[in-house]
């Protein structure tokens, strides 16, 4: 092999026997990883078609560079110096089966997968028929639901944990049968990919990602493309030691190797390891790859500004394609004229897919509220209002809580998409335990009994980390699960605020409708609690009322609350479903348990008081309290009207 980094196997841990200091560091080749490694050598043919496909990719990039030097595109962000692993990892998966969480350097892995030069520039032009987001992301936001490439956003390190949960999705499935139908075109030995620079890797998630990818030994592929740099922050910044693949060593399962990424043979063999390993179920596995980055971070960036000219002209000896044009020629697979013939062809191929973009059309400005919610199944019209016919089974009056778990009992009997987890939601983890307990469920006791009926399958206890429940909820969402999420508190419901904002609520819409991700967040909310002060207190609902395409929901009374969860659990929108803690076990706002199609449709507030003076207009305890007043008030002659906004 010829280069100049040091590349490193390293066998599956044995987990039984944890590895010493000197183990974990000592290279070694793969043993069982190798020994299922099917893929054949890489023939003269098979090198071609990769040159042909960096070429395309690094072609892509270099009109777009020219485009935007026109003015005629507003951003650029190319893969120049990642083509080789991307190409060689892409040649062991199987395009629309595997599934696929890229970032913006992946053009060559998209271009290897199926999608074309038009498909790139579609987006860098900003056209409706960009197959990634319709025109509404900046270029190289990769997607296509064609091959599983599930929609890129900007925010660096959210892709981590949608792997995971997209993984969890198949393993959780192979477990249930009744599950599994309902999941699209599942294979047992699937894997889902994950790709990331070095700089990313610092990210929180990333290390929620892995703990859980880890714990579930799920066929995860991290693909580390490390080019030395996060914009002109350097790796030694960045990863204490300077190697992501060393820090890792000591997760249990972790197969972890590390190749050359700007040699296409070296990539080749080292990916397949990984990908053996994974489609035998044996656990996640990381791949580092060392790339080089020949263009800047982007075009708004001058690399020149901290960066010595020598180390540049060291890294441009390492450019994959000038690389791989080298070993076509050295080793006889073509000559320079046949060579040059093919970059030739590949770049009036792409010059000719810019002219065609640009005569595409940009989404028309009426358009522009497209996709922020489900466009087929609206929550808000009467296909969910079944407010006015409640099947009552008896007078018996139910508080929040039990009509909250009565509804999910409902849904999840009906609904075998539905999984239902956070932090201490299950009766117990230990499921031997059940005989013994009567079960946890909840530290408000919403989901007991969920896990007793539904099992440890559909109900089950979280990390306690609040990002790695939402991440892993959306991943689950993009593969049709129908995940019903709690946040224990509202106080902590910051570490998700990025999922939630970021990719939930934007999901759909990003992806021009082609992805969504109906998550449904049961969160506590609020006070009256005693000794409850500033962390277990907080209400805070406005910041996400100010998040386009996500409902929020705050139910005041026991019936209201059924028949909005209801409905929240089949939309196909994502919901910040709020309980206000105060309200869960009041019997003032107790209610009757209206049967199991009881819904009451978001957007439809209810008059509780009819009054002529005044209008308040509240929600959640505060009604309870607004009606107080209103009563107080009509002892002084003003009649109030009270309106509950509800959602
Ligand atoms: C959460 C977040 N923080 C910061 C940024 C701005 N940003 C975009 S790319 C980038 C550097 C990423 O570096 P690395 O992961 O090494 O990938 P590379 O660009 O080197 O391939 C930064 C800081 C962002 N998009 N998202
Ligand atoms: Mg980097």
């Amino acid at each position: 092999m010829a280069s100049d980094v040091t590349t490193e196997a390293r066998t599956e841990q044995d987990t039984e026997t944890p590895p010493t200091e000197d183990t974990a560091s000592a290279p070694s080749t793969s043993g069982s990883a190798t020994e299922a490694l099917v893929a054949a050598e890489l023939g003269g043919d098979d090198l071609l078609e990769m040159y042909r496909l960096m070429v395309t990719a690094r072609a892509v990039d270099d009109r777009e560079i020219s485009l935007k030097r026109q003015g005629k595109i507003f951003f650029q962000i190319s893969g120049a110096g990642h083509e080789a692993v991307q190409v060689a990892l892409a040649r062991h998966l199987r395009s629309g089966s595997d599934w696929f969480y890229f970032y913006y350097r992946d053009r060559a892995f998209a271009l290897a997968l199926g999608q074309t030069p038009l498909d790139h520039l579609l987006q860098a032009v900003g056209a409706e028929a960009d197959p990634a987001s319709g025109g509404r992301q900046m270029p190289a936001h990769f997607g296509d639901v064609r091959y599983r490439i599930v929609s890129t956003s900007s925010p660096t390190g959210t892709q981590f944990l949608q792997a995971v949960g997209s993984a969890e999705t198949g393993w959780r499935a192979a477990q249930l049968q009744e599950m599994r139908e309902k999941i699209e075109a599942f294979e047992d030995d699937e894997v889902v990919v994950v790709c990331t620079g070095d700089g990313t890797t610092s990210e929180g998630e990333f290390w929620e990602a892995m703990n859980t990818a880890c714990n579930l030994k799920l066929p995860v592929i991290f693909l580390v493309e490390d080019n030395e740099y996060a914009i002109s922050v350097p790796v030694e910044v960045q990863t204490a030691g300077g190697s992501i693949s060393k820090l890792l060593t000591g997760f249990p399962d972790l197969f972890i190797i590390e190749c050359d990424g700007t040699d296409v043979r070296d990539s080749y063999e080292k990916c397949g390891e990984a990908v053996a390993y994974c489609r035998a179920g044996k656990g996640p596995a990381l791949i580092h790859a060392h790339t080089v980055r020949p263009y800047s971070h982007s075009m708004s960036d001058d690399e020149r500004m901290y960066r010595p000219e020598s180390e540049r002209e060291k890294q441009a000896k390492r450019d994959p394609l000038v690389r791989l044009r080298s070993l076509l020629l050295e080793e006889g697979v073509a000559d320079e004229e046949a060579l040059d013939r093919l970059e030739k062809d590949v770049k009036e191929e792409v010059a000719q897919a810019a002219d065609e973009a640009l005569e595409y059309p940009q989404p028309a400005p009426e358009t522009a509220m497209k996709w922020l919610f489900s466009e087929e199944v609206d929550p808000t019209g009467p296909d969910f209002d079944t407010e006015d016919s409640p099947a009552y089974e008896d007078d018996k009056e139910y508080t929040v809580v039990d009509l909250l778990n009565r509804c999910m009992k409902d849904e999840m009997r009906r609904d075998p998409r539905i999984v239902v987890f956070g932090e201490d939601v299950a009766d117990a983890s230990r499921e031997a335990a059940l005989d013994e307990v009567s079960g946890k469920g909840g530290v408000f006791k919403v989901t007991h009994g969920l896990q007793r009926e539904f099992g440890g399958v559909r109900v089950f206890n979280s990390p306690l980390a609040e990002a790695n429940i939402v991440g892993r909820a959306v991943g689950m969402a993009v593969r049709g699960l129908k995940p019903v999420v709690e946040i224990q508190f509202f106080d902590y419901i910051w570490p998700a605020f990025h999922q939630i904002r970021n990719e939930v609520a934007t999901m759909r819409y990003r992806s021009g409708g082609n992805w969504a991700a109906p998550v449904v967040i049961r969160v506590t909310y609020g006070g009256y609690l005693k000794g409850g002060a500033i962390y277990h207190s907080q209400t805070g609902e406005t910041l996400f009322t100010h998040t386009p395409g996500l409902r929020v929901v705050l139910p005041s009374n026991a019936e209201d609350a059924n028949g909005l969860l209801r409905t929240a659990i089949r939309c196909e929108d994502p919901v910040l479903f709020l309980e206000h803690k105060h309200l869960y076990r009041q019997v003032y706002n107790k209610g009757r348990y209206p049967g199991s199609d009881y819904m009451v449709p978001f957007g439809k507030a209810k008059v509780v008081r009819e009054g002529t003076d005044l209008t308040v207009v509240t929600c959640g305890a505060l009604v309870k309290r607004t009606m107080d007043a209103a009563k107080l008030a009509a002892q002084e002659g003003i009649e109030v009207e009270v309106i509950d906004l509800r959602t």
